[in-house]
């Protein structure tokens, strides 16, 4: 028998398996016979890791010696999931360690289930830089990923009577396999304080910031693996401690404990991840989060450069490009700008033309709750400095601005980073546009809106500078990973080059008329369904019938996405099935996994409200099988990966405008799911690349939104005309869903009617049961679907984040691949 892939590390099963026995001895003091699958995991990785550590070495030497250009990834977020199963995937050792495993008694697939998620992020986001630097590492060009070292990432969702609770997560409990500690690479960090102005003999200026506080950042490197495991290039993530300058230099007991509060203090700065996702929080905790890894990074950045270049400035904007995932690092502009002007003591216009050929901003979102606002008091008291620094940087704006608008105050007090009003706020979108050489958003429509609607002046003022780059996913975890059966069936039809290629899956699409492998096709799905189903039963108690559609949405919850409007649809379903016990329908589950913010109390009513309508469902025995509602709790990456592959039907039903882009849509697509969806963000290019035979797309355009509510949007008019919207309203009014306390649900039909029904979900809620009448006709036709689900997985080439890289690299960052050789 001949070997299917070449490892990338030289490493058999024999020597895998010794050096798994080692660990065990040697890192976990335990043995083969002792050892549980915790242990096992532990040992696995640790074998793992030395393959790893190796490629990070050659790596970095590489790196070092052709002092390449490389972009800095600064996120406050990567949702970076499990990393054995990708790393294994990415050095193409997975079946020497299945098979090493195997002959020590133990399943690599029970040992990879021990690994908690890194889930130091909210959502979309941050999963976007975890694809984002795993394309970055398979491209082999030179990146650093830059963020936090969260304590607690984001919490863990219980399921109580219902309802939503939130308990810590732990994901470093019992030890990281993966972060190696960087104590040689600490920073400091300053906080506080207040600013010294010197005059000096040359009548030139110069301020000193002395700071209230300084903090240590303490840098954790996660090895990022790319696929074929060549490049392997680092997540570095700030921990904050305390730096010990103003405490314990004291001389009795009690300041010995007082200063224990500093060190509280200092170290509360990493411990938790915000859970807010498109909700602004405004909190002070939150800005210094921000402001200490921006600097910590640039520090670092800064420290490296000096290393190959001294004090000779002029060459930083050529070897160093810093990509900003939303607004959230955008205190690294003005941070630069002090470092360059106090510390290096460089002019203000030469300052200015480095850092604005540093910065590139990508903006994910229109919401105008989630654009970054810091009132200016907090930013005065906690970065004196910094906000001298962005007044000045608005003032110089502002006569740009009156070149091109001269006199116009309007068009001033609007482009303005300083917000007027009752207290002043600088404005995060605005000062990372000004102080970057590119703007992107994250699909076509959406970028088409950021340059019309959120930013139309800057588009004026600098033509080209607001561009798109639509998102993508990593086939390596979001198809060769999560889905080995289908992968492997791909690899037998075109080949096993897709993973790198996803243009290459094409070579399906003419297979999406052959019989047989439709068949495969579609057995490879019922199998994932049946292994999604034992999931479900075990974690909920639910038995579901395989044969019904998988119906799923999987995301954030909040009212834009409308999980409520899926909600009203079933509850509609579910009356015609009361009404009429021969109502014709294909047997349907309906799949839900969502997080609300702790404190969006809406959100957590439509969770609420799902189970309730779940539990009435799901044990009503005149709905005869046809209708289950599943919340699966505890929604996060590595459930993501278990439920996707076995997904029929993608949900993606955002108010046309609102998503600005939505990654979760190319997953199930990719997966051979079938996307019901409105008009909104990459739908609109997922329908252009699968076509309108293969998509169900309804509802209203972002035109006929817009349109809509210039005429003054009514939702009692779509109430009182349509019996079936009035009667599933007033059904959650009463209290048969939550016997004994009517109006349990009563918040969902306030927020629709009273409320103004700001997403506009009765107004597309006809639309969207007529789409799903066209789903339910579809799927009947086996043929039909099995040849629609194909020709989803084959068009799905545009998606790979490879793609989204290429186009990042070409059109705003201007790097190079620099080969690492094995
Ligand atoms: C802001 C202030 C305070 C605390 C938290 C936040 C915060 C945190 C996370 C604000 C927003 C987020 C996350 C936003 C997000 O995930 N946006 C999604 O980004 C995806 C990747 O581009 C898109 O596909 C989604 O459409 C977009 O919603």
């Amino acid at each position: 028998k001949v070997m299917k892939t070449t490892p990338a590390a030289k490493i058999d099963k024999s020597e895998f398996k010794a050096a798994v026995v080692r660990h065990l001895h040697c890192t976990l003091g335990t043995d083969e016979n002792k050892a549980n699958n915790h242990a096992w995991w532990k040992a696995t990785c640790a074998a793992m890791q030395e393959q790893v550590l190796e490629g990070l070495r050659k790596t970095q030497k590489t790196h070092y010696m052709n002092d390449t250009r490389a972009v800095h990834y600064f996120s406050a977020e990567f949702l970076m999931g499990r990393l054995l199963s990708n790393n294994l995937q990415n050095f193409g050792l997975y079946e020497v360690a299945s098979g090493a495993l195997k002959e020590l008694g133990v399943e690599l697939a029970d040992v990879m289930e021990e690994e908690p998620d890194m889930a130091l992020g909210n959502g979309g986001l941050g999963r976007l830089a975890a694809c984002f630097i795993d394309s970055l590492a398979t491209m082999e060009l030179p990146a650093i990923g830059y963020g936090l070292h969260y304590e607690h990432g984001l919490f863990r969702q219980e399921i109580r009577s219902g309802a939503q609770i939130e308990r810590p997560d732990s994901w470093r409990d019992y030890g990281n396999p993966w972060e190696i500690c960087r104590p040689e690479s600490i920073q400091e960090v300053s906080l506080y304080g207040y600013v010294e102005t010197k005059y000096g003999e040359n009548g030139g200026i110069q301020k000193e910031w002395h700071p209230g506080m300084i903090v240590k950042g303490v840098p954790w490197d996660i090895p990022v693996v790319g696929y074929e495991g060549k490049t392997v290039n680092v997540l570095r993530l700030w921990q904050s401690e305390a730096s010990g300058y103003f405490n314990w230099d004291v001389f009795n007991a009690g300041g010995y404990v007082d200063a224990q509060r500093e060190n509280v203090q200092a170290e509360t700065i990493s411990k938790v991840l915000y859970p807010n996702d498109e909700t602004e929080a405004g909190k002070e905790l939150r800005l210094i989060q921000q402001y200490f890894f921006c600097s910590c990074s640039l520090k670092d950045i800064i420290r490296r450069y000096k290393r190959a270049h001294g004090d000779d400035w002029s060459r930083f904007p050529e070897q160093v490009v810093v990509q900003l995932n939303d607004t959230h690092p955008a205190i690294a502009i003005p941070e630069l700008m002090r470092i360059l002007l106090d510390r290096a003591e460089l002019d203000w216009d030469t300052a200015w033309g480095i850092c604005t050929k540093v910065f590139a901003y990508t903006n994910h979102t229109l919401l105008p709750e989630a654009l970054e606002k810091w009132p200016a008091r907090m930013i005065e008291k906690i970065l004196p400095r910094h906000l001298e620094i962005i007044y000045e940087i608005n003032h110089r704006f502002m006569s740009v601005v009156d070149k091109k608008w001269p006199g116009d105050n309007a068009v001033k007090a609007k482009l303005s980073i300083i917000e007027e009003g009752h207290e002043k706020m600088v404005r995060m979108g605005h000062l990372s546009v000004i102080g970057s050489f590119a703007v992107n958003g994250v699909a076509e429509i959406h970028s088409k809106l950021v340059k019309q609607n959120l930013f139309p002046e800057f588009d004026q003022l600098w033509p080209g500078k607001l561009t798109n780059v639509t998102n993508g996913i990593t086939p390596r975890r979001w198809l060769k990973a999560c889905n080995p059966k289908l992968s492997k069936l791909i690899d037998k039809k075109i080949g096993e080059d897709w993973p790198k290629d996803l243009y290459k899956l094409e070579g399906l699409a003419k297979l999406a008329d052959n019989k047989a492998f439709q068949k495969q096709f579609m057995q490879v799905k019922q199998e994932n369904k049946q292994l999604l189903a034992e999931e479900i039963k075990a974690s909920t108690g639910i038995d579901v019938d395989t044969k019904a559609i998988f119906d799923v949405q999987i995301k954030r919850l909040h009212e834009y996405k409308r999980q409520h409007l899926n909600l009203l649809h079933i509850m509609a379903l579910y009356r015609r099935l009361l009404e009429n016990p021969d109502y014709d329908m294909h047997p349907r589950v309906f799949i839900f996994g969502a997080k609300a913010a702790p404190g969006y109390k809406l959100a957590k009513d439509i969770i609420f409200a799902i189970n309730k309508v779940a539990d009435k469902v799901n044990n009503d025995p005149r709905v005869n099988g046809k209708l289950k509602v599943v919340f699966l709790p505890n929604y996060r990456v590595s459930l993501a990966e278990k439920m996707i592959p076995a997904s029929d039907v993608s949900e993606q039903i955002s108010t046309a405008g609102k998503e600005a882009s939505g990654t979760g849509n190319m997953k199930l697509a990719l997966n051979g799911a079938l996307t019901i969806g409105t008009l909104d963000g990459a739908n609109i290019e997922i329908a252009e690349e699968v076509g309108d035979d293969n998509i169900f797309i309804f509802g209203m355009t972002v035109e006929e939104v817009d349109a809509l509510r210039e005429k003054g949007y009514n939702p009692h008019d779509y109430y009182y005309r349509d019996a079936e919207i009035k009667a599933v309203l007033d059904w959650l009014e009463t209290d048969y869903f939550t016997p004994g306390s009517p109006g349990a649900l009563v918040s969902i039909k306030q927020s629709l009617l009273d409320g103004g029904d700001p997403y506009m979900v009765l107004a597309d809620f006809r639309a969207y049961s007529d789409a799903q009448l066209k789903v339910d006709e579809a799927y009947r036709d086996t043929a039909r679907w099995a040849k629609m689900a194909i020709i989803n997985t084959a068009k799905m080439g545009k998606f790979t984040s490879d793609r989204s890289i290429k186009d990042y690299v070409e059109r705003i960052w201007k790097l190079e691949s620099c080969p690492v050789e094995k």
